[in-house]
Formats: C-alpha cells, sequence, structure tokens
C-alpha cells in the first residue's frame, strides 16, 4: 500500500472543526481508504498532557515563546510516534489543527516572528506538510456565539482583537497557498457539509 494522505481541518474557536471532522473522517473512509483522526495540540499520551498544559487557566501567564515550543514539542511527539507511521502505512490521517494554527495562533495572534515558526517548522517537520488544508471560516462574532455557553479555556479568554489578527492571518496564508481551501462555515451546519462533500468528493478523485 503507498503513501496515506494528511488532510488537516483549521479554523478559529467554535467554527465547526470537530462537529465537521466526523463527516471528513466518514468520506474518506467511505471512498474505502484506511482513516485514522486526532488533533493537536495532541494526538499522544505525552502531547495531551502538553495540551493540558496549553490550555488551563492559571495564574503565572505564559510566555508567546514558551507557547511556541509547547506547540512544536507536541507536534514532535505526535508527528514520531502517530501521523508519520500512519501514512507510511497507508492510513489517510485527518488531524484537527495543525501548523496553519501555529501561524494564525502564535503569529498572527500573538505577533511572534513569522520566521522564527517557520525555522522550526522545518525542525519539526522537515518537508512534511498537508497534501489538503481545509479552513472553515466564520466571523469572530458568530464564533464567539456558538461557543458563549460553554467554560473557556486560556485561547477562548482572549479578546476579540486576538482572534480577528488570528482570522486575517488565516485568510492570508489560505490566498497563498492552494493546498488550504476556504469553505463559509457560518452558513446552517447542512449547507456546509453540502461544500465539504464536494470539496473531499474533487479531492479524493484527484488522488485516486
Ligand atoms: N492552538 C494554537 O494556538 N496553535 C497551534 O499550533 C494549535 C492550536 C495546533 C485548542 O484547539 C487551542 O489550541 C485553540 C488554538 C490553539 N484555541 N482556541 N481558541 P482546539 O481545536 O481544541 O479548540 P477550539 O478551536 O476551541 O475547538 P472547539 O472548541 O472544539 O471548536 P470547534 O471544533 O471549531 O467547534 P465545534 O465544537 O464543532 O462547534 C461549536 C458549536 O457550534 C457547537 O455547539 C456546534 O454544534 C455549533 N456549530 C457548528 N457548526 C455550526 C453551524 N454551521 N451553524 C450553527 N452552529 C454550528
Amino acid at each position: 500500500m503507498g503513501q496515506g494522505k494528511f488532510i488537516t481541518l483549521e479554523g478559529t474557536e467554535g467554527v465547526g472543526k470537530t462537529t465537521n471532522l466526523r463527516l471528513i473522517s466518514e468520506e474518506v473512509a467511505g471512498a474505502g481508504h484506511p482513516v485514522l483522526t486526532t488533533r493537536e495540540p495532541g494526538g499522544t499520551p505525552l502531547a495531551e498532557e502538553i495540551r493540558e498544559l496549553l490550555l488551563a487557566v492559571r495564574e503565572e501567564p505564559m510566555t508567546g515563546t514558551s507557547e511556541l515550543l509547547l506547540m512544536f514539542a507536541a507536534r514532535a511527539q505526535h508527528l514520531a510516534t502517530v501521523i508519520k507511521p500512519a501514512l507510511a502505512s497507508g492510513q489517510w490521517v485527518v488531524c484537527d489543527r495543525f501548523t496553519d494554527a501555529t501561524y494564525a495562533y502564535q503569529g498572527g495572534g500573538r505577533g511572534l516572528d513569522q520566521d522564527v515558526i517557520e525555522s522550526l517548522e522545518n525542525i519539526v517537520q522537515g518537508g512534511l506538510q498537508p497534501d489538503l488544508t481545509i479552513y472553515l471560516d466564520v466571523s469572530v462574532e458568530v464564533a464567539a456565539r456558538r461557543i458563549a455557553a460553554r467554560n473557556h479555556d486560556r485561547f477562548e479568554r482572549e479578546q476579540v482583537e486576538f482572534f480577528e489578527r488570528v482570522r486575517a492571518a488565516y485568510l492570508e496564508r489560505a490566498a497563498s497557498q492552494p493546498r488550504i481551501r476556504v469553505v463559509d462555515a457560518s452558513v446552517d451546519l447542512a449547507e456546509v457539509q453540502t461544500s465539504l462533500r464536494v470539496l473531499l468528493g474533487e479531492f479524493l478523485s484527484d488522488s485516486s
């Protein structure tokens, strides 16, 4: 069996990634490919512990650089022990967030240097990039309304301006990288899922 494909799902908080991840995996499996669904930060026991460190609300503020290094520490573990072996064995990997989130949140949101992010990306990933990235786009106001009722983690407590910068960074990146496909996720879930099915249908037929 040949190398599997790597699909990532991105968006600001509350855009519906978790809701739509299952649909993407089902479409891939329905086309006859073995599929592994995972997430970042996380995806292995150690990386999930790093996730807890990253999301916890605590008195001591976490510096942007600490946050960036922890994201890539989790990613290094996830890539080496889960993603790369799965792809090598022919599985398709569907991942909730990946390095585009680092460019958007730590780069756009926190204002960290893109060149530093790129250096870490090269160290941790080598040349590995997703084959397809789906960016679910929703205005910050609509996304905030969708998650208003739940307890907010350290990221979700950020101000509206932070999420506006994150969204702008995602859209800028999507405009320059053909592998990133933007889906309007502000409409009804059924409509979002129709767009996702069309997009995945094209990708699956190009990959066969
Ligand atoms: N982070 C980072 O900074 N740098 C990195 O490199 C990486 C991550 C990898 C955790 O990620 C945090 O890590 C994240 C960025 C940072 N912080 N933030 N913010 P996460 O992916 O676990 O966290 P999240 O973005 O907050 O995920 P989420 O809370 O699971 O949101 P979601 O998956 O996008 O949304 P959802 O739970 O599927 O949907 C939210 C609600 O909206 C839910 O009630 C749905 O039923 C509803 N929904 C969904 N779609 C629709 C439509 N179309 N219409 C109406 N309602 C809808």
